[in-house]
């Protein structure tokens, strides 16, 4: 370990990350945070804001293909997404596998880290070039209050729930997003970690369900983040999860149409706390 630099960031008081940082890459102080990129020979490049993992060349494909295809697989019609947060464009890249989508619209607050990833982190960020996306700099929370167009799917790739991006979780947000997708619509959302974050999920699970008829978590591994087990919150009106419209796209690497039902079975320690 001696003679080399290292990156950790703790996921609990007592535990945490530990990621050898093999070459800096970029470091930026935008106005919202702190941007920094390493390169880790097991990671690839590994995208940090505020001490937090955010993503990594190596492993972002579990968490966005899980974000997005679940929702853009069980929509009837998928024609305008929106995407709160999600700068890096992982996210943006998995919802423009649809030929059914015509725009996607993706609202970030920091453009540096649009910069950033159009730079350094071009598999994640490849899809803003194509025409159908739209981006919009700015605060997601805003922007829901006051959009004029409707959605189909909304998708919130957020920070964890604390600083800017807790509005993110919040009822009036969700109430605002409600109002912009009508009863077809569907909200997926990452929700943190069921082994670390429990009380956060069932509180979610408590002012999705005030606002949205069906809502169910869903989870999947993503080996760098807190807990290694990850969530996400689906929440709509009308959509049944498991009811499959159309096939995944070709090429991904995590998700498929088995993985999307193993993805809503829970684990009962999560289910029992959940369901009750
Ligand atoms: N959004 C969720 C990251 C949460 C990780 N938390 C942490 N490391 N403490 C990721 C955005 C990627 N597009």
């Amino acid at each position: 370990m001696a003679g080399r630099n290292w990156f950790n960031e703790l996921h609990t008081s007592s535990s945490g990350i530990l990621l050898e940082i093999s070459k800096p890459i970029a470091y930026r102080k935008s106005s919202y945070q702190e941007i920094w990129i390493f390169d880790n020979p097991v990671f690839g490049k590994v995208l940090v804001l505020d001490g937090c993992v955010m993503t990594t060349e190596k492993d972002e494909f579990f968490y966005h293909e899980m974000l997005a295809h679940p929702a853009l697989t069980t929509h009837p019609k998928p024609e305008r997404v929106l995407i709160i947060g999600g700068g890096d464009g992982g996210t943006l890249r998995e919802v423009l596998r649809y030929p059914e989508v015509g725009k996607a619209t993706l609202v970030e607050l920091d453009r540096d880290v649009i910069d950033l990833a159009k730079r350094h982190l071009p598999s994640l960020s490849i899809s803003f070039s194509d025409p159908r996306a739209e981006v919009v700099i700015g605060d997601g929370a805003k922007f829901v209050k006051t959009a004029k167009s409707s959605y189909d799917v909304v998708l919130v790739d957020s920070t964890d729930p604390v600083g800017p991006a807790e509005i993110l979780f919040s009822e009036g947000f969700y109430r605002d997003i409600k109002a912009l997708i009508g009863r077809d619509g569907i909200l997926a959302l990452q929700c943190e970690s069921p082994f670390l974050h429990m009380d956060f999920i069932k509180s979610q699970k408590k002012i999705l369900s005030s606002i949205f008829g069906r809502v169910n978590f869903y989870n999947a591994v993503v080996p760098t983040y807190p807990g290694s087990l990850w969530s996400f919150a689906f929440a709509s009106d009308s959509v049944d999860p498991l009811e499959l419209k159309r096939k995944p796209p070709e090429g991904l690497r995590y998700y498929d149409e088995h993985i999307h039902r193993a993805a809503f079975t829970l684990p009962p320690f999560m289910r029992d706390e959940i369901e009750r």
